[in-house]
């Protein structure tokens, strides 16, 4: 798979990039990143990608031509999945990101200050959020979706660190985990889980899993329909 990042400050990335699960996907070839500063395409004298909003109003619009040209220097960008990042998106959720990993190629593009042109919004596929809060700037939820679409590609992950565990990943919340030493200041592990029975165990893990998803998220609860 290949992400491009569209953003006015392409530094922001490579620290998170080069470390962890991500960076041995990189590694690994699993993923290639390319992280362009379309400020490079602004066509003006002193290499603006913003303006004043028609009609008057405070702040910067980006401007819709930078963005553009640097859309179209991509290649391949035809075929490309191409997402704008702002607060008004569609939100972003783990089903969001499992479509996302199906892609061969994403374009994620980053806003800053007052929002778009509207007529962005012409040569984009989605919008995405991620989540009700406003951010200064879309780099921050790119490397959220990033993050979370790599550790689904095929490979990336090993068996023992499996996404398929995951909370959210069949719309409920994770069990509770405990290592290492069974007891700490008098709080002790549960003892089914120094049972060795594997079926009483996986049945405690299911049951909790039921237990946390129905009192901390009811609206996933009730999706699911389980009791
Ligand atoms: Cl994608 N961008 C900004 N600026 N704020 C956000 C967001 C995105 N998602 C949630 N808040």
């Amino acid at each position: 798979m290949k992400i491009t990042v569209l953003s006015l400050f392409p530094e922001m990335f490579p620290t998170i990039l080069n470390e962890s699960i991500i960076k041995r996907a990189k590694e690994n070839n699993l993923i290639e990143f390319e992280i362009i500063n379309f400020r490079d395409f602004s066509t003006n004298k002193h290499h603006t990608v913003d303006d004043t909003p028609y009609g008057g109003g405070a702040g910067m619009v980006l401007s819709v031509e930078p963005i553009y040209n640097a859309l179209l220097s991509i290649k391949g960008y035809e075929s490309a999945l191409k997402i704008l990042l702002t607060p008004q998106g569609k939100t972003y959720k783990q089903a969001i990101a499992k479509e996302l990993a199906t892609n061969d190629h994403i374009i994620l593009i980053c806003g800053h200050y007052e929002g778009f042109d509207e007529r962005v919004r012409e040569y984009i596929d989605l919008e995405l959020s991620i989540g009700d809060y406003v951010l200064t700037g879309g780099e921050i939820a790119a490397l959220a979706i990033i993050d979370s679409v790599v550790r689904l590609l095929p490979g990336v992950l090993g068996s023992k660190e499996s996404y398929e565990k995951d909370s959210f990943y069949e719309d409920s919340l994770d069990y509770p985990q405990y290592t290492k030493p069974r007891e700490f200041n008098g709080l002790k592990v549960p003892e089914v889980l120094l049972s060795g029975n594997h079926k009483k165990i996986a049945e405690w893990r299911e049951e909790m899993k039921i237990k946390r998803t129905k009192e901390r998220r009811p609206d996933l609860h009730k999706k699911t329909n389980q009791n």
